[in-house]
């Protein structure tokens, strides 16, 4: 069984100290995983100190803690008093950051649990690896250590797993069969997922807000055959007007917005234009775009970014011809 993999590893040095870490910019996952987990070693070996730490937390994950009132360090721990480090939903010691070094310098033996495929390097420096990629998230897997034992989670520990899950899963869209059992049985143990799921929305900024109205009330349309694409201009949360646009409705959208002389333009499109059309927004839209804007322009297949010089109305001109010269061609 996977718990007792990492229990063998604790009790082989005697452990008096575990360092429990999540990886930097720590998600709902990380962070909600690494409490479950320390929960569950307290009460399997209740002598032993350990700790959660974070090099940096997301914007959601400090929002999800406080309101569970989780407190999780982003202090840099001693690491020379450690006997053994555990890092979860963590694929390389890279994404420790600035830990990374300290860690495998530490002598201590090292556990990984994750979700991700394992990676070569990463077993090579793993005691004990305990990688599950058929695993939604990597509070599944310590979920699964539970249930090994025949335990169940504390309902703070509970409610944590199931926000890891419900974050990891984009709100289940991505659960597996196994991942609705995990999140059935935690909601049998009294989750209120209703409740949880509202954590995971952060809230909006009343900057942001304004923003994104202003950007609808500026907007201009345009149909390129049977596509709509919304242009407009904000000073600020471009990429947040972007997306909302999107949800209302715009099949691609341009948000320009200008600072000191420089232009920088968010794109996105809805999943159903880039299938149909094929078109990439990093390198068909926002690559050509930057280099007429004399600057850069690059990103995913819906959602793109551009920096250059000029005035926003150049931009969104430059960025209406670039859209023509693909759609019409
Ligand atoms: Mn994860």
């Amino acid at each position: 069984m996977d718990i007792h993999k990492v229990l063998s590893v604790i009790d082989g040095v005697r452990a008096e100290h575990v360092l429990i870490l999540c990886h930097h910019n720590a998600d709902p996952d990380a962070v909600c995983s690494a409490y479950a987990f320390k929960g569950l070693l307290r009460r399997l070996r209740p002598k032993i100190q350990a700790d959660v730490r974070a090099p940096g937390l997301s914007r959601l994950s400090k929002a999800l803690l406080e309101s569970l009132s989780i407190d999780i360090s982003v202090d840099q721990p001693r690491f020379e008093d450690v006997d053994v480090i555990v890092m979860v939903d963590t694929n390389t010691i890279k994404q420790l950051g600035p830990w990374g070094d300290k860690v495998t310098g530490s002598g201590a033996p090292l556990i990984f649990i994750d979700h991700h495929a394992s990676h070569p390097e990463t077993e090579k420096l793993a005691e004990a690896y305990i990688s599950d990629e058929e695993a939604s998230s990597t509070c599944e897997i310590v979920y699964g250590f539970y249930r090994e034992l025949g335990l169940r989670p504390a309902s703070d520990e509970a409610k944590a797993l199931f926000l890891g899950i419900s974050f990891d899963t984009k709100h289940f869209i991505l659960a597996t069969s196994r991942t609705f059992r995990v999140a059935a049985d935690l909601v049998e143990g009294g989750v209120d997922a209703q409740e949880a799921l509202s954590l995971l929305a952060l809230p909006m900024d009343p900057s942001e807000r304004i923003a994104r109205l202003k950007a609808c009330q500026r907007l201009r349309l345009l149909r390129l055959g049977e596509w709509i694409v919304a242009l407009t201009h904000i000073g600020a949360y471009q990429a947040s007007a972007a997306r909302a646009l999107i949800d209302m409705g715009a099949h691609l959208t341009v948000v320009a917005g200008e600072k000191d002389g420089e232009v920088q333009v968010s794109l996105r499109s809805s999943r159903e234009f880039y299938e149909k059309t094929g078109i990439h927004l990093g390198r068909d839209v926002a690559k050509p775009l930057g280099e007429r804007l004399r600057g850069m322009g690059g990103g995913h297949s819906t959602s793109a970014g551009v920096n250059g010089f000029g005035t926003i109305e150049e931009a969104l001109k430059e960025a209406e011809r670039v859209l023509k010269e693909k759609l019409v061609a």
